[in-house]
């Protein structure tokens, strides 16, 4: 018997997984830590009309009542994101304690490109992973998702890294690593609210052909997985210097309250949605729905390569 028996993989799923059809995997600790409720249904029913618009079938990913479910329905997103903040945060070294416990979670962006992984999918769309924290010399908080893109084959999309990390030491943690980072249709590594960071990527790309090949030949090459960096839409960027005040803010409190390990990111997330008057999380929305569309047409790119 091997790990699959613990995935629950949807009808519609399972029949594109299938026929070698084109999917994308969707994150679900966006719903259930990284915005509020109603924004966070809204945003995960949106961001699958977006990728099924480009062609490509979702798979929204999380831990339900002790199983690990590929290809939520309409009925179990909305109950995910009415539990916003009341259920567990599963990174990967959750997983077995949620499952034993018949336990929910909203599944990390390690968690999903792993439960991706065995589910037979390549690619996946998320708005910003974790990274290196700022402070990690004391902390040592580096995110679980940067160790899973080393491992598992899935592609990730997402509009780079928000600047409550420490930017530079996580490209630096993904080099040592060997993860790839393509910057798509950018020369910089983006910083989520903003197009730019001001830290070089070594490659970039033009179009969708160049980076399903990228993807096709990383998975031969392995052993983890690629990133793909795809900045905010410039109409929904944010001012870099503003937004980065606000950041500074909401990191000092976080250190002052004693914030800590999984709680960190959250926490942020929170606090910026309030200091900015709503403006972040508007944001958010935009690049996390960019990301699905590009994911799409590179998995609509991918299922032709491999035809
Ligand atoms: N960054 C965001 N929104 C999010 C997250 C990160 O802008 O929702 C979530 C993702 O699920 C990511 C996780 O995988 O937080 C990282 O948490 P940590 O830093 O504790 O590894
Ligand atoms: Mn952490």
């Amino acid at each position: 018997m091997t790990i699959a028996r613990l995935l629950d993989i949807g009808a519609e799923t399972a029949a594109a997984i299938e026929a070698r059809r084109p999917v994308v995997a969707l994150e679900s600790t966006i719903i259930t830590h990284g915005m509020p409720f109603p924004q966070n249904f809204e945003t995960a029913l949106k961001l699958e009309e977006i990728v099924r618009a480009h062609g490509a079938t979702p798979a929204t990913i999380a831990a339900v009542d002790g199983r690990l479910v590929v290809g939520l329905d309409k009925a179990g997103l909305e109950r995910l994101a009415r539990l916003s903040g009341g259920v567990v945060k599963a990174s990967r070294r959750d997983l077995a304690a949620v499952l034993a416990r018949k336990g929910t979670g909203g599944t990390t962006v390690a968690a999903t490109m792993y439960i991706a992984a065995l589910a037979g999918i390549d690619i996946f769309a998320t708005g910003g992973i974790g990274g290196v924290h700022r402070g990690a010399e004391q902390t040592f908080d580096i995110s679980a998702d940067l160790v899973e893109l080393s491992r598992s084959k899935v592609a990730v999309v997402c509009a780079g890294a928000k600047s409550i990390l420490d930017i530079p030491k996580t490209l630096e943690y993904l080099e040592s690593h060997g993860v790839p980072v393509i910057g798509y249709r950018c020369d910089e590594f983006p910083a989520f609210y903003a197009r730019s960071s001001g830290v070089k990527l070594d490659h970039r790309c033009e179009g969708l052909h160049d980076l399903a090949r990228m993807i096709s030949l990383q998975r031969e090459i392995g052993p983890g997985g690629l990133l793909i960096a795809n900045p905010i839409p410039e109409a929904h960027a944010l001012d870099a210097g503003q937004i980065e005040a606000r950041i500074e803010e909401a990191v000092h409190e976080a250190k002052a309250q004693g914030i800590s390990q999984k709680d960190v990111t959250p926490f942020l997330l929170r606090r910026l949605v309030e200091l900015t008057g709503g403006r972040s999380l508007e944001a958010n929305m935009a690049l996390v729905e960019a990301n699905a569309a590009l994911a799409a047409q590179v998995a609509v790119e991918l299922a032709r390569l491999k035809a």
